[in-house]
């Protein structure tokens, strides 16, 4: 396996596991990161995913480059593909907070998964930066348009267009992260946020942060709002006058609407 993969308390926790490469992923590690965050996603035990790297060297690399073919990164089949893509859209949509707890290296496709986190957590030895245009790649997705919102236009550039590493604190100063804390009470932080997400109402917070994409994602945003929308509206009378009409072969009774206070 290339994660761990833990359940507790409320709490999903995914950790990269392949410290030998920094945490780089390959097409299977994003696999089954992506089973592990649907899993979690379908949990009604689980109400926050921390995601993270093994070891205090890196939290990810990104794309580990040793895999990487002429049409993407080669899983074990010698199949080539870039399905990180998905995984940045589960991170996105999987409708709970999603914390990246971050120690060492998040550089390249690593960044990204921690900047699609809706928080980060960094330890003090934190580094944080793009590889994409030393190394022949690029994310222009989320990985440009998602981080000119959160750090502006001038700064992404330059981190893009120098491939520069920042310190946690130059990162926080950004607005690109959360949180800075000694390496050693990394864990202890992120337990504690993730806690105190857990004692405020589930429903609020998957309807904010469906919110939150929207004013980024366009249609895509609004798609996952209504839909969570839509998902409340089948628990109201009026949804289930027009199930149960039509289960019954008569003209629905709706009641007029009552207005919003
Ligand atoms: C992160 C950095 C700067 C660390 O340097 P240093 O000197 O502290 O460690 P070192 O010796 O470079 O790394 C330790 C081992 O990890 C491997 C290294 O090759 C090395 O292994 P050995 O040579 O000793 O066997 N390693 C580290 N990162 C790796 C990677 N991404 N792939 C494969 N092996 C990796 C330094 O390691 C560094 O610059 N790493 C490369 C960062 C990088 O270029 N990432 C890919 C960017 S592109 C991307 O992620 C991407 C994208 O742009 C679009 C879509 C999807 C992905």
């Amino acid at each position: 396996m290339d994660i761990k993969y833990e359940k507790k308390e409320g709490i999903a926790t995914i950790t990269i596991n392949r410290p030998h490469v920094l945490n780089a992923f390959r097409p299977q590690t994003v696999k089954q990161m992506l089973e592990a965050m649907i899993d979690a996603r379908w949990d009604d035990d689980i109400g926050v995913v921390i995601l993270t790297g093994e070891g205090t060297r890196a939290f990810c690399t990104g794309g580990d480059q040793k895999v990487r073919g002429t049409k993407g990164y080669k899983d074990e089949n010698g199949k080539q593909s870039l399905n990180v893509l998905q995984l940045q859209r589960e991170i996105r949509t999987i409708p709970k907070p999603v914390i990246a707890k971050v120690a060492g290296y998040a550089i390249g496709g690593g960044q990204i998964l921690q900047m699609l986190c809706d928080l980060t957590i960094a330890a003090d030895n934190a580094i944080f930066g793009q590889a994409g245009p030393r190394v022949g790649s690029f994310d222009g997705g989320y990985g440009a348009s998602y981080m000119a919102r959160i750090v502006g236009q001038k700064r992404a550039r330059e981190i893009w267009f120098l491939c520069r590493q920042y310190s946690a604190q130059e990162a926080l100063q950004m607005g690109w992260i959360n949180a800075v804390v000694p390496l050693e009470e990394l864990d202890q932080h992120t337990k504690a946020w993730a806690k105190q997400i857990l004692e405020h109402s589930p429903t609020a917070l998957s309807m904010l942060k469906a919110a939150l994409n929207a004013d980024c994602d366009g249609q895509a945003g609004l798609q996952e709002l209504a839909g969570l929308a839509t998902h409340l509206f089948y628990g109201t009378e009026e949804a289930q006058e027009g199930l149960n009409a039509f289960l019954e072969k008569r003209n629905p009774k709706f009641r007029r609407r009552k207005a919003l206070d």
